[in-house]
């Protein structure tokens, strides 16, 4: 379909789908099996300058929004969803500047990491604080011209590859969610470090680990705003951040679909290509509208990002809940069309299934998403007449 793209979002979209294909298809296996963090393909992607993309220009990016953003992530999702969610949560990183960030912060951090050379990682969820997020219990303390951060983060993309991370913790702890508070804290600070590789079931190329931190002391210019906006900080995050969990959801589907796609052309069965039967075409059918469907809600939800709205939050929930949903399905019935082959490590796949689904868990639950797009809509409602 055509979605009026602009030449330069053609361009965009052209250039990561080429490093997609050429640098990630051929090695995602073993990315996958491996478990390699994939640095020589994060520097093509540096020296492709995509690194910067939501970057403004000030600050050495490209100054493009959320439309380019998602593009970009649809295409690197069609290689591999591990390598496309390192990507991914650099930026996660790095929204908490982008949206509230000082100029000085900004001007210390994001030039870097538009030109690749350093990474971002976004620490909320801790052991008891996963959906929901206003229970965690990290602290800041102050000290003078300091803070100190005491408390572990779990389960955090890039931890300990990422030189700076965004940290949620509790200034006042009598406040709960509303006495949160967002920090920058650098791989290199004294107090910080980092647990095991988890072993995880899917995207397998990216690393994610515990973040520790025991009397941290960061200076207090690494206040993020102000102290109490932490737990708007990261809800604003991740209303920006959840239309690219959907693009990688259609771009995994994608790369699926034309698996399953490819395989039906030659598999003979019944002495004809599995293709010619309708119960196969069925569930490619299902596959492709699906697809179609989710790609144009991802595009749309995107535009209305750049649109600049005060207000995205169901969007942004709506989005993320239905593309994630889809690519489960869709990589699901992609292996069933595969049969026994399918199922083999052999082929892709089996690592697509698994990739997909995380996407249905990180950046809050699909569980959650119908939370809060059943909040927003009790809002609305109840504001009707
Ligand atoms: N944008 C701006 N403000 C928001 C907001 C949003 N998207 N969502 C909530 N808020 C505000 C509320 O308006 C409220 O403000 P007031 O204190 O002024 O009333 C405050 O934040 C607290 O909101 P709420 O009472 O709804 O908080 P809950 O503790 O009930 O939490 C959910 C709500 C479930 C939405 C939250 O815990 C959540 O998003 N959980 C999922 C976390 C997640 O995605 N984790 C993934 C790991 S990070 S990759």
């Amino acid at each position: 379909m055509d979605y009026l793209l602009t030449e330069e979002q053609q361009m965009l979209q052209e250039l990561a789908r080429q490093i997609a294909y050429e640098r990630i298809k051929p090695i995602r296996a073993q990315l996958d099996e491996e478990e390699i963090f994939p640095r020589d393909i994060l520097a093509d992607l540096a020296q492709a300058d995509l690194c910067g993309t939501i970057v403004p220009e000030e600050f050495g990016g490209l100054g493009l929004g959320c439309m380019e953003n998602v593009l970009v992530l649809e295409a690197l999702a069609e290689g591999c969803v591990g390598v496309a969610t390192t990507y991914a949560a650099s930026f996660l990183g790095a929204y908490p500047l982008l949206l509230y960030g000082s100029e000085d912060q900004k001007a210390k951090y994001l030039p870097p990491l538009a030109k690749g050379e350093v990474l971002g990682a976004f620490a909320l969820t801790e052991p008891q604080a996963g959906s929901d997020a206003g229970a965690i219990a990290t602290t800041a303390v102050k000290d003078g011209d300091f803070y100190v951060l005491n408390g572990t983060k779990q389960w955090i993309t890039n931890a300990g590859e990422a030189e700076f991370n965004t940290i949620i913790a509790l200034t006042d702890r009598a406040k709960g969610a509303r006495g949160a508070s967002a920090f920058v804290v650098e791989k290199s600070d004294p107090g910080i470090s980092f647990g095991k590789k988890e072993k995880k079931m899917g995207i397998r190329a990216s690393v994610t680990r515990e973040i520790i931190l025991e009397d941290c002391r960061i200076p207090k210019d690494r206040l993020i705003s102000r102290e109490g906006l932490g737990f708007i900080v990261t809800m604003k995050t991740l209303d920006n951040a959840r239309p690219g969990a959907a693009a990688l959801a259609v771009g995994l589907a994608q790369s699926a679909l034309d698996e399953a796609a490819n395989f039906a052309k030659e598999r003979q069965q019944f002495g004809a290509p599995i293709f010619s039967f309708q119960a196969v075409q069925h569930l490619l059918a299902n596959m492709a509208t699906q697809i179609e469907a989710a790609r144009a809600l991802t595009y749309a939800v995107a535009r209305h990002l750049d649109s600049k709205p005060k207000d995205y939050t169901k969007e942004g929930a709506m989005v993320k809940l239905f593309a994630t949903d889809m690519a489960m399905q869709a990589t699901i019935d992609a292996v069933q069309v595969m049969g026994g082959h399918g199922y083999m490590r052999e082929y892709p796949v089996e690592k697509m299934m698994r990739d997909a689904k995380i996407l249905q868990i990180y950046e809050g639950t699909n569980q959650i998403m119908r939370n809060v797009i059943g909040l927003a809509l009790n809002k609305e409602y109840s504001k009707k007449k």
